[in-house]
């Protein structure tokens, strides 16, 4: 035995009462007092959920009854939802119900789906990545030739930048899985775009990345194509294949898509074929009629890339209830395309004061991170709202500084501070 180790105790060491001899003592005591009988009586209903649980007088179901996982049938109000009925098909999208997930991580099956021409159908064997353009030496790639590349994984939130576009003109009455569900956060996992480039042997003269742009073109019905600015995604875009450690779902844009940290949904084009190095943005579709924002003096914010810091309460949130007066968390996500969430506030009184909240784990940059503050619901109406500082030091506006400043025009890019209500009944509502 090594010399340090103390040795083991024997069970009827008499520095340590044993259980059985605790127990003597409790009970001498209760019936010191008379209150025996009833004391035992209570006990023993409070310990009634640990007689044997009917669940474990059978076996339960075989493993591979579902060879793929699937959630708790019990949990099957937890899915995507429509904000509204979109009138082309294949032109949609489906919002993550931010209120009833945990953490951070949005799981694969719930990760919000905004499709332009419809989810297509893509044999990887198939499908070819071309790099071209103003590089030295263009060329195609098999799903293959990517996975042999060097690979990384980050975690990085995916917001639409039409979310919570319906709360310009004030409160939607909408819960947040309508408001603000146009955003998810998955482990992505890919080559970096920086590699690639490397691959075809760099740019070709007389193009340097702070004045080349990147066209990237999706193989969907809806050709998706955006134009980028190279210098400012170089050091963290990624074409990626998996998202939370399986291959990217149909829907997300299986085999390939492409990630740009921090920056406006349509940006991160999936089911992507093509990127094309070229001297200056194409002014396509996606940056001309769509995706601009006109402002008040008649003037368009185009190439408006980055989704600015934001915040919002998912727990409570509209559609729940608070039963019974007392201590009540409250939480929510925040995040920044920025960088990372540098701090958030919480008030329960409208806005008129504030309190720092706790920010939960590692803090990832441009990635949801997750909040937490204490509350004591006294009972009276209240109104909650969270408010995110980014690692720049950008506030996230009110909803009357942000309509000062772009308009009501805009449909995207809101990102105003998010208030709940709280009624008397404990109603929690977007009004
Ligand atoms: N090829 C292609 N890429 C696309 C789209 C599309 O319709 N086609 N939609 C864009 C939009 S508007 C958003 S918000 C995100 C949505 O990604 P997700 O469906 O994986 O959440 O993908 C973008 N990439
Ligand atoms: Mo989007």
């Amino acid at each position: 035995m090594n010399a340090r180790t103390p040795p083991p105790q024997s069970p009827s060491s008499p520095s340590l009462p044993s259980p059985s001899r605790t127990r003597r003592r409790l009970l001498g005591r209760l019936a010191a007092g008379g209150l025996v009988a009833s004391h035992a009586a209570a006990a023993a209903e409070l310990l009634k959920p640990l007689d044997i649980a009917p669940s474990s007088r059978v076996p339960g179901a075989p493993v591979l009854e579902h060879p793929y996982g699937v959630p708790s049938p019990r949990e099957a109000n937890v899915v995507r939802r429509s904000a509204r009925a979109w009138p082309l098909p294949g032109a949609a999208s489906s919002m993550t119900p931010l209120a009833d997930l945990h953490g951070t991580l949005t799981p694969n099956g719930l990760v919000y789906e905004r499709h332009h021409g419809g989810v297509p159908d893509i044999d990887p064997d198939q499908h070819r990545l071309a790099i071209h353009g103003l590089v030295r030496t263009p060329k195609l790639f098999t799903m293959d030739d990517l996975l042999r590349l060097p690979s990384e994984s980050r975690i990085h939130f995916l917001e639409c930048s039409g979310n919570t576009g319906n709360e310009w003109n004030g409160p939607s009455g909408m819960p947040v899985q309508l408001t603000h569900g146009l955003l998810s956060c998955c482990e992505w996992t890919g080559v970096r775009l920086s590699t690639l480039l490397e691959e075809v042997g760099g740019l070709s003269t007389p193009i340097d990345a702070t004045r080349g742009w990147l066209l990237a073109e999706g193989a969907d019905a809806a050709v998706m194509t955006r134009s980028l600015p190279l210098e400012r995604i170089l050091d963290r875009a990624l074409v990626v294949y998996a998202q939370n450690g399986e291959r990217l779902r149909p829907e997300n844009g299986y085999p390939l898509r492409l990630i740009v940290p921090g920056f406006e949904g349509n940006t991160n084009v999936k089911w992507l074929r093509r990127l094309k190095v070229v001297d200056a943005p194409l002014q396509t579709r996606e940056e001309t009629s769509k995706y601009t924002s006109l402002l008040a003096n008649g003037t368009a914010r185009q190439f408006a890339f980055e989704m600015d810091a934001k915040s919002v309460i998912t727990r409570p949130s509209p559609g729940h209830r608070l039963t019974t007066h007392g201590y009540y968390p409250i939480t929510g996500l925040a995040w920044s395309g920025r960088g990372t969430v540098r701090k958030v506030e919480v008030s329960t009184d409208g806005g008129a004061t504030w309190r720092l909240a706790r920010l939960d784990g590692a803090i990832h940059d441009r990635a949801l991170t997750r909040f937490q503050a204490d509350w004591r619901w006294d009972g009276g109406p209240a109104a909650i709202l969270s408010r995110a500082t980014d690692s720049t030091g950008y506030v996230q506006p009110t909803r009357a500084e942000l309509v000062a400043a772009r308009g009501l025009n805009s449909q995207y890019h809101y990102n105003a501070i998010q208030q709940w209500r709280v009624d008397a009944s404990g109603e929690v509502r977007n009004a």
